[in-house]
């Protein structure tokens, strides 16, 4: 900004005088009677000044330094503050909900577990079967109520989620069943509820194999079980040895293999057992999780068990847990359908099939619980 100080006997004067010498566009800034020393001057001081025109950007070539400084740094400024905006614009488009009342029930699905990236596009799908007639401007005044728009997320999540619960009506090929997962998740005695409630209630001959044979005690376990329900049992120590087992038992209603837990550690050890049940397409391999564990882990823990081609989900101790986005989440992110849940310890009652229904009942009644504890 440039600025000019004019003395003149009248303000008028002044101005005529600084619009002749600094141009038609010259700001009047200030005006004063002229100070004692100054009267000889003119009677009055008028100061005026004139906007710079915006100085051109800094070329690459030029570069900013080239530049008068205090110019260059403040189109460095400029710069920084204008990737400060995009950043933020970005950052909002990616919390962005798809109208304002669905931003309750985005924070309840997000802090049960619900990745935010999921979340979003569960809630567009929403929005899209609430409000068919994409026209509609965001930021109007709000048009759903907080009861449609949990039904929208609801039949969006239903629509998403899978359940299959087959192994009741087991046909010839596929009478193998195999469950794997993490050490302690309820594999063995998931597969001894499975055993009495969908092999020896249905009159099915129940042949139990233990692939475990790293414990003892996890094979004597079994055993007792077998016994104990009246199935076969039969202790595996290689795949060749497990292969013969299946072939022998052929003719049984159903075959069910227990296998040892392995953590994240253990999956070299695995690899073989992997290989072997995932190349046998007439066995069908169920991965065992506890429904508490955390979104992330399960994420990587299904992934890390992909060696073993599982292409269903068991969620055990559904009694003990307290939230389900997990569950619900995971069994979304990977595509695979929900089997089996397990309620509680007692062989062989505390198992259900899996339904959609079931599921989102405990999805929302935990997130509801969730939001209610944070308010
Ligand atoms: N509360 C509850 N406990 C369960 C459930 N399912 C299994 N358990 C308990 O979890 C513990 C471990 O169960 P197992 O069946 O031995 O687990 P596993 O996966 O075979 O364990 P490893 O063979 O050591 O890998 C036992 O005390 C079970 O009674 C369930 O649905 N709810
Ligand atoms: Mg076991």
């Amino acid at each position: 900004m440039r600025m000019k100080s004019y003395f003149a006997p009248s303000v008028q004067d002044a101005m005529e005088l600084a619009r002749q010498e600094m141009g038609p566009e010259a700001l009047l800034v200030n005006s004063r009677k002229a100070p004692p020393e100054a009267k000889g001057l003119g009677e009055y001081e008028v100061v005026f000044a004139v906007l710079p025109e915006e100085p051109a950007a800094p070329t690459a070539e030029a570069g900013p330094a080239a530049a008068d400084p205090v110019m260059g740094e403040l189109a460095r400024l400029r710069n920084q503050v204008q990737d400060m905006v995009n950043a933020l614009n970005a950052h909002a488009s990616h919390w962005a909900v798809p109208a304002p009342e669905f931003a309750p029930i985005f924070a309840r699905l997000v802090e049960n577990d619900f990745t935010i990236d999921m979340t979003r596009k569960i809630l567009m799908q929403a929005h899209a079967r609430l409000n068919p007639n994409p026209g509609s401007r965001p930021g109007r005044k709000a048009a759903f109520d907080a009861e449609s728009v949990e039904n929208a997320v609801r039949a969006e999540i239903e629509s998403l989620l899978e359940v299959d619960a087959s192994l009741a009506e087991l046909d010839e090929k596929k009478r193998v069943v195999a469950l794997v997962g993490l050490a302690g998740c309820g594999k063995t005695t998931t597969l001894v509820k499975l055993a009495v409630r969908y092999g020896l209630a249905c009159s099915r001959p129940v042949q139990l194999i233990s692939a475990d044979t790293k414990r003892i005690s996890a094979v004597d376990q079994l055993r007792t079980y077998a016994a104990i329900i009246g199935a076969g049992f039969e202790a595996v120590e290689t795949t060749r040895s497990l292969q013969q087992v299946i072939e022998a038992n052929r003719e049984k209603g159903l075959i069910l293999i227990d296998t040892p837990g392995y953590a994240a550690a253990d999956m070299e050890e695995a690899s073989e057992l992997a290989r072997f049940l995932a190349s046998q397409s007439s066995i069908e391999v169920h991965l065992v999780a506890p429904a508490s564990m955390r979104a992330a882990d399960l994420s990587r823990m299904v992934d890390r068990f992909g060696i073993f081609s599982p292409s269903r989900l068991i969620f055990t101790q559904m009694d003990e847990a307290s939230a389900f986005g997990g569950v619900v989440s995971e069994s979304v992110r990977s595509g695979k359908p929900v089997s089996f849940l397990t309620t509680g310890q007692q062989i062989p009652d505390d198992i259900e099939p899996a339904t959609t229904g079931r599921l989102l009942e405990d999805l929302f009644r935990s997130s509801a619980e969730a939001a209610l504890s944070a308010a």
